[in-house]
């Protein structure tokens, strides 16, 4: 086994965005490109000479061959250490969760998230640093400014691992150890919830549940905690098996796309609760029968009840959320007495607040949500605290929901997305709202008065970084907000995000449609930003 040293030339499109580098498979299959990716990772973070890494994948197509090539080339730059999932699978928590547990340098997670998958689909690459966390801008800059002048990438001429089989191989003067995908990460959520508790509400009898794995990596995990250690009845996780193309699914568990789940749970005899989670595993959407929750309500209904569960039963240091996510958690905050920090779309913000204590439990409106128990968003945890909860209160989602709108007030909220706009329309679209924005105060529509419009920037209040541009914010006199950003995760074009929310203090006792509340926010979203015009587009792809 001799390192081979290979002449290379730079990518100019290696840039990571919200969450590492995504790309189609076809891109990453280039020549060179997926080892420029990692070379640059290599050179970017430190000494690694003797450390020890994780790796793992959500299985998609191109896992595995990249996973190979990653082995040789960590083999050859001096990594003394890799812990794989076997089969090369590890969600994006359990990756978070093994990075902490056996203190870790870092790791690196070969995922696309929520992107499609199969050859005609995305695959991504992202690194996590040591606290287990995705690695934060100066991080992910440094890797950016070594791919534009990359010029060699090291690789170990050797035979592949087999990823299938638990247990410790030499590569070079690395070792290579198989671990199981699933072991670490259950005993960690065993510790966390009440799992007696939880098992008596799913075998009672009284009350059934759906988890759509969507044929993503959750699969094996949802199995192995609902099925086997909570003895849920087989049948509960559907869509349980990991396939490379997520059965040619869109891994995203929301309204459009968790289809099969939304029919069963707004369908006739429906179950109590249902939850689905995507591609890499670390996020969540969250069903009652005909109910269902955002993820912004979501966050603030874990943080009311965070006491009733074990793991948080000493109560919250505080609440983190991402901007664009209502503020129906802040009001929570504000009730028990702790902060509520509003952060830039990107779980890498929550890091530096989650490692000074400063917040116990994190959310943004993208169905993710999260605590300091690992440094990730993550979706089977979620699903574990709604059970938790619902387990102590013996109550439906919508009555719970109900009780906490009248004690809480209700935060209408809506996010809409317009995909595959083409670029010079969106950045078209943006320009023009910047434009208008020095004239905005106080102008009238309708009833609406806007009180301010600016552009998110953010401090992180522990290491001073500042990150700017970060999505366009109109507020109105009334608290009501629209909030416009492109997003930094799509692969095709570009994806416009709308965010609408408006406050009302005391709701009717008959829950109201978000679409039906918002009405008027989103005919002025239109108006302001020209939406339909510009992007050519009547309507948003996705609304949740
Ligand atoms: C990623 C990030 C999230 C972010 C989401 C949406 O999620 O980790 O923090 O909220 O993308 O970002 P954007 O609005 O820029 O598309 P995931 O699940 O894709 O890793």
């Amino acid at each position: 086994m001799s390192i081979q040293t290979i002449a290379t030339q730079p990518f100019l499109d290696q840039k990571p965005g919200t969450s590492g580098l995504r790309k189609l498979v076809s891109v990453f299959q280039k020549p060179h490109y997926l080892e420029n990716f990692i070379q640059s990772i290599f050179d970017s973070i430190g000494d690694i000479q003797g450390q020890t890494l994780i790796l793992g994948g959500d299985g998609r197509y191109y896992n595995r061959p990249a996973i190979q090539i990653i082995l040789k080339m960590a083999a050859a730059n001096g990594i003394g250490r890799i812990k794989v999932g076997q089969g090369g699978i590890l969600s994006t928590p359990a990756t978070s969760c093994v990075i902490r547990k056996y203190n870790a340098f870092g790791g690196i997670v070969l995922s696309a998230s929520h992107n499609p998958g199969g050859i005609n689909g995305d695959f991504g690459v992202k690194y996590n640093i040591g606290n287990g966390g995705p690695a934060p801008e100066k991080v992910t800059e440094a890797i950016f400014e070594r791919t534009k002048v990359i010029d060699r990438y090291q690789i170990l001429d050797a035979s592949n691992i087999d990823l299938d089989r638990i247990g410790i191989t030499q590569l070079g003067n690395m070792t290579v150890e198989v671990i199981d995908s699933v072991i670490d990460y259950a005993n960690l959520m065993e510790s966390l919830f009440d799992f007696d508790r939880i098992r008596q509400l799913l075998t009672g009898g009284q009350f059934r549940m759906c988890m759509d794995a969507m044929h993503a990596v959750t699969g094996s995990y949802a199995h192995a905690i609902f099925e086997q250690r909570l003895g849920a009845p087989a049948g509960t996780v559907i869509n349980g098996i990991p396939l490379e193309d997520f059965g040619n699914g869109h891994p995203d568990p929301n309204l459009v796309y968790a289809h099969e789940l939304v029919a069963r749970l707004f369908g006739d005899n429906a179950p109590d609760f249902g939850a689905a989670s995507d591609g890499d595993g670390d996020r969540n959407m969250i069903l009652g029968n005909h109910f269902f929750v955002t993820p912004s309500d979501s966050l603030a209904v874990l943080a009311a009840n965070a006491t009733l569960v074990p793991g948080y039963r000493n109560g919250l240091a505080g609440i983190a959320r991402s901007m664009p996510t209502s503020a129906a958690a802040d009001r929570v905050a504000e009730k028990l007495g702790i902060d509520c920090y509003e952060t830039p779309t990107g779980w890498k913000f929550f890091g530096n607040l989650l490692d000074a204590d400063k917040a116990t439990l994190c959310g943004e409106e993208s169905f993710g949500t999260g605590s300091n128990h690992i440094r990730e968003k993550d979706g089977l945890w979620a699903v574990l605290f709604w059970l938790n909860i619902l387990a102590v209160k013996q109550q439906s989602i919508a009555s719970l929901m109900q009780e906490h709108w009248q004690t809480y007030g209700r935060n209408y909220y809506s996010r809409h997305d317009y995909e595959g706009v083409e670029n010079d329309r969106a950045n078209r679209l943006i320009a023009g709202i910047y434009e208008a924005m020095p004239t905005l105060k106080g102008k009238r529509f309708g009833q609406y008065e806007v009180a301010y419009g600016d552009d998110f920037s953010y401090t992180d209040p522990i290491d001073g970084s500042v990150s700017q541009k970060q999505g366009i914010r109109i507020g109105f006199t009334d608290g009501s907000r629209i909030v416009f950003r492109l997003s930094g995760t799509g692969t095709q074009g570009a994806t416009l995000r709308v965010y609408l929310e408006r406050y009302e203090a005391n709701p009717p006792q008959n829950p109201v449609d978000a679409q039906i509340a918002l009405a008027d926010l989103i005919a002025i979203a239109d108006e302001l930003a020209q939406i339909r015009s510009l992007t050519g587009m009547d309507k948003p792809t996705v609304i949740t």
